[in-house]
């Protein structure tokens, strides 16, 4: 079975409404003020089966819009994700303000197929419908509902002349239509909220992507809130699931309907961002009044969405009535918009819809500037290239599969498979979890190689950089540095010893006496346990000067060799190990030790005593309690 949403447009009074009735013998208009006013306000709904040539059945739901100027924006929330449109113009009126309108914006919103549909046909004579018929045709002629590619019928809601023909166009075109993608990301724009006795909250919309099963769980953007699909119905039946293309209705577990509302959107859980800025291709009608301003404010609305919206014009200082520019768009509120997605934009006063386009970027957070060259890609460049794009973007950053699929709204399986080739080719590479493209990865191990040599010639007696200080210096997230150092490693452009980077063949490079006097100082500190000679009288009896000698103690700390316990006191470490040890046989005997005790055990004296017990304390080998230890 095949669903398609069809959407009626054209200017009050028109017969929209009554044409929906003739059709699906279904009264769309359901509010008591449309009925006593006898126009409509809001959106309707209907729906009919037909059967297509071939016998199969045609599911056709229908999303009734008011032509009342001052309902435009509910005309809007409704027309986003129709497949189809009938745009209504009645034979005795002829083309009104809101034909126009609303043709302009289905053209902005980028449908692609209808039929003229010339309502009231009883109402005029032969001539003066065909005088209606040139007219339309004038107006029509260049656009998607061009005669004779897009039927124009004469129709009489009174009369039921012309709904046959009506009928078979609509199965026609239907039979054209490329089906909606199940398999992509679902995307409910949500147009209705409401409760229903005995069920709860119900929400609904037209499923533009993916399919909504029962008990899955979901979540509500902007907001975030994670809900759970208690029930489906599809076109007021019951259903297992929902697929795209269909009026969709949703039993919803885990929000009231104070918190839902028309412009929200349900989406899979934990999958897409919100953003306040976005990088569009804008497009301004040619009737709209005056040029648009760099730092317009305007209206902005996208499927069941609206929001006001600030205008930031790449290039130009002004567009001008009819021509295009690329703008990015800075929103007041949080917004959920998927490259691709159409909208329109409509002046604050008096409110009138002046252009429209397409969503480019919604991920403008990876780049503050403007990004021209980038955006010209989005617009011009195929998905593979789009691809390419995003990745080099965010340079040695990286991005992730997940944020790929968040920033393109295209599902995981083809982003993986398109990240397949790009690897292949060679233009992007996989740097753990994250994917960057050649040159930044190129550039990245450049600069790592590059700081662990100047780091060799400025510190020719320490062994190498610390990896943390190296990863400073290159600017580079944990999840980029990791991956990049073990690759440069297996490259062999650098060595890592313990936490140090240092460049193959380097590490330390002792000239003789700087050798011989550093085993010289390791040989005195090692020799005499733990009373130890004062580290200045060990120095001043070296061959070397006192800065070369400072660098030979530091290196000998830094890999420690020697531990400094306080000012003045330096320590072999295998003199605090032995101590260690005795002090851990001595728990045996007894869990305490004094300073008295302890001068006993070592046979230090009290001014060696005391740094050493706090430095006991401190490594929590010892715990101080009053005047003695605990041993730990
Ligand atoms: N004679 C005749 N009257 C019609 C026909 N279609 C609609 N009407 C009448 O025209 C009036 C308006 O029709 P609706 O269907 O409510 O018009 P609409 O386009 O839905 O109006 P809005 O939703 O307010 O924009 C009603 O009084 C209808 O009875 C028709 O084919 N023939
Ligand atoms: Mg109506």
């Amino acid at each position: 079975m095949r669903s398609i949403i069809v959407g009626t447009a054209g200017h009050i009074d028109h017969g929209k409404t009554a044409l929906v009735k003739t059709l699906t013998g279904i009264e769309a208009d359901r509010l008591q003020e449309e009925k006593r006013r006898g126009i409509t306000i809001d959106l309707g709904f209907a729906h009919m089966d037909l059967h297509a040539a071939n016998g199969d059945l045609l599911r056709i739901g229908f999303i009734d819009v008011p032509g009342h100027e001052r309902f435009v924006r509910n005309m809007l929330a409704g027309v986003g994700g129709i497949d189809l449109v009938l745009l209504v113009i009645a034979a005795d009126e002829g083309i009104k303000p809101q034909t126009r309108e609303h043709f302009d914006i289905l053209q902005l919103l980028g449908v692609r197929h209808g039929i003229t549909v010339l309502t009231k046909a009883d109402t005029v004579d032969a001539d003066t419908l065909e005088v209606v018929r040139l007219e339309a045709e004038d107006f029509l002629r260049g656009t998607f509902l061009e005669p004779p590619k897009a039927p124009t019928i004469a129709v009489s809601s009174l009369t039921g002349v012309g709904v046959p023909e009506l009928k078979k166009a609509l199965i026609d075109i239907a039979e054209q239509l490329e089906p909606r993608d199940s398999q992509a990301l679902i995307r409910l724009p949500i147009d209705r909220v409401f409760t229903m006795k005995g069920f709860g909250t119900v929400v609904t919309g037209t499923l533009v992507a993916g399919t909504i099963r029962c008990e899955e769980a979901l979540e509500v953007r902007p907001g975030g809130r994670r809900v759970r699909v208690r029930g489906i119905q599809v076109h007021g039946q019951n259903a297992d699931a929902a697929f795209a293309g269909q009026r969709t209705a949703l039993n919803l577990a885990g929000a009231t309907t104070e918190d839902l509302f028309r412009g929200m959107t349900l989406l899979p859980a934990e999958t897409f961002e919100t953003t306040r800025s976005a990088d569009v291709s804008l497009q301004l009608l040619a009737s709209a009044p005056h040029p648009l301003k760099n730092r317009a404010r305007v209206h902005f609305h996208s499927y069941t969405m609206e929001a006001v919206v600030e205008i930031l014009l790449y290039e130009a200082k002004q567009i001008a009535p009819g021509e295009r520019a690329l703008a990015r768009f800075k929103f007041d509120d949080p917004v959920l918009l998927v490259p691709g997605d159409r909208f329109i934009i409509r002046q604050f006063s008096p409110v009138l819809t002046i252009g429209g386009g397409i969503v480019l970027d919604a991920a403008t957070e990876a780049r503050a500037q403007k990004q021209p060259d980038f955006v010209r890609t989005l617009l011009n460049g195929d998905a593979r290239t789009v691809l390419a794009a995003r990745i080099a973007r965010r340079r040695q950053g990286g991005i992730s599969v997940a944020r790929l699929v968040a920033e393109t709204g295209r599902p995981k399986n083809m982003i993986e498979s398109e990240l397949a080739d790009l690897c292949r080719t060679g233009a992007i590479e996989r740097v753990g979890d994250l994917f960057l493209d050649k040159p930044s990865l190129d550039a990245l191990k450049l600069r790592v190689v590059t700081a662990s040599s100047d780091f060799h010639k400025n510190n020719p007696l320490v062994a190498g950089i610390s990896k943390e200080e190296l990863r400073d210096q290159v600017g580079a997230s944990s999840a980029v540095f990791e991956p990049v150092a073990a690759m440069l490693v297996r490259e062999r452009k650098i060595e890592i010893t313990g936490d140090v980077v240092h460049l193959p063949g380097r590490g330390v490079v002792l000239k003789d006496e700087e050798a011989e006097s550093k085993k010289t100082i390791e040989n005195a500190f090692a020799s005499a346990g733990l009373k130890v000679p004062a580290l200045h009288e060990v120095l001043a009896g070296l061959k070397i000067d006192t800065a070369r000698s400072q660098k030979i103690v530091t290196l000998l700390l830094r890999d420690r060799v020697l531990i400094k316990i306080s000012d003045q006191l330096v320590f072999h470490h295998t003199a605090l190990d032995a101590l260690r040890r005795e002090i851990a046989l001595r728990k045996a005997k007894s869990p305490t030790i004094d300073v008295t005790q302890f001068k006993e055990l070592t046979g230090v004296s009290r001014k060696y005593a005391i740094p050493l017990l706090e430095y006991l304390d401190r490594e929590r080998v010892t715990k101080r309690v009053g005047d003695v230890r605990t041993i730990v």
